[in-house]
């Protein structure tokens, strides 16, 4: 299910996994067709302390960056190689969208080679060494495209870890309303091009108010996380659940006409009547809501704003008539 604590949850896992499997100093890829070429810098970096992993072509070298770029800080990369040269290899990785920004150096085989250090830096890579490699050089280089390298993948979790908090309202965990403009655009766009219906279900809680007054905000706050999480054991893969304000929440149903719609709110009633709100002071009581469903129409275009104030209108009859039940 899209759902966004689930996203988040496991967005923080990937982050866990790499934490733990990479290495203080940093993980390089090392390539080169020459045996002895190649154990020279591996020795060389394991003795400061950077794990390497070897490929002895550029076709291994693809692959390996393709199974795991995320453990990869930098790469070493040999130019004269027999198949895929380091060229062919830089243009490969660079459409790796997790490795794209991977940090390559160069190794090139002797001071003739100023057109390949043009062409390989023009291709993508930031820095080179030369045949006969010195240690100290390579050390230093590599050291500072590790760190290069991990300062940019935090700060790409960061950015990720903004925008889905751009998008979920802390309270409930659910997408808020901000998201929903975004999302009911897209499903309206979807809709149009594949003459499909899709439906949306308003519903505010009937009397709130009534539960801040008699047990506390602390408490309706709670009941707001409950409901929430009775909305999303309710819903279908393919729909989403936001928080539209207050006690104010909307659904997106995929695929899906006002009948069904309908029957999904019916579902989430059935599901709160099962299982009444228990209170501190041992009461309980049922939570209610009053829903307006609409579905999207070909004749309006698939309309969102439409759609949306239809739905309202749907849910200001279910609130007239007398609450807790479910208007068209
Ligand atoms: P109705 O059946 O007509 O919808 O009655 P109601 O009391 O639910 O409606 P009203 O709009 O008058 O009140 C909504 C209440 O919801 C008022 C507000 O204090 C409360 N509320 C809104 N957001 C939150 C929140 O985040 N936490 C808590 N605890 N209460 C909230
Ligand atoms: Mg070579
Ligand atoms: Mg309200
Ligand atoms: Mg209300």
């Amino acid at each position: 299910r899209a759902d966004a604590e689930r996203i988040l949850s496991s967005d923080d896992a990937t982050q866990r996994r790499v934490q733990l499997s990479v290495p203080p100093v940093g993980a390089v890829l090392v390539v080169d067709d020459d045996d002895a070429a190649r154990w020279l810098v591996v020795r060389a970096l394991a003795r400061s302390g950077i794990q390497t992993f070897e490929a002895v072509d550029g076709r291994e070298a693809v692959e390996h960056v393709l199974a795991k770029p995320e453990l990869i800080d930098a790469i070493i990369l040999d130019v004269m190689m027999p198949g895929l040269n380091g060229f062919d290899v830089i243009r490969h990785i660079k459409r790796i969208p997790a490795a794209a920004t991977t940090p390559i150096i160069l190794v090139t085989a002797s001071a003739t080679e100023e057109d390949d250090i043009v062409r390989g830096v023009e291709y993508g890579a930031i820095d080179y060494i030369m045949k006969p490699v010195s240690t100290a050089v390579l050390t230093a280089k590599v050291r500072a495209a590790c760190e290069r390298s991990r300062a940019e993948r935090r700060l790409r979790y960061d950015l990720r870890f903004a925008e889905l908090h751009a998008m979920i309202d802390p309270l409930t965990g659910l997408f808020n309303r901000r998201h929903f403009e975004a999302r009911i655009r897209e499903a309206a766009a979807y809709s149009k091009r594949h003459d499909q219906p899709f439906s949306i279900v308003m519903v505010d809680l009937d009397h709130f108010k009534s539960v801040n007054d008699t047990y506390g905000h602390e408490t309706g706050d709670h009941v707001l996380t409950q409901f929430a999480a009775a909305v999303r054991s309710v819903l279908r893969g393919e729909d989403v659940a936001f928080r539209y304000g207050g006690e104010e929440f909307v659904l997106l149903l995929r695929a899906c006409d006002a009948e069904r719609a309908a029957d999904v709110a019916e579902r989430l009633q059935k599901r709160l009547r099962q299982r009444p709100y228990l209170f501190r002071d041992g009461t309980s009581r049922v939570i209610t809501f009053s829903a307006g469903v609409a579905a999207a129409l070909p004749s309006e275009g698939y309309g969102s704003a439409e759609l949306v104030s239809r739905a309202d209108a749907a849910l200001y009859r279910a609130k007239a008539a007398g609450r807790d039940r479910i208007a068209y």
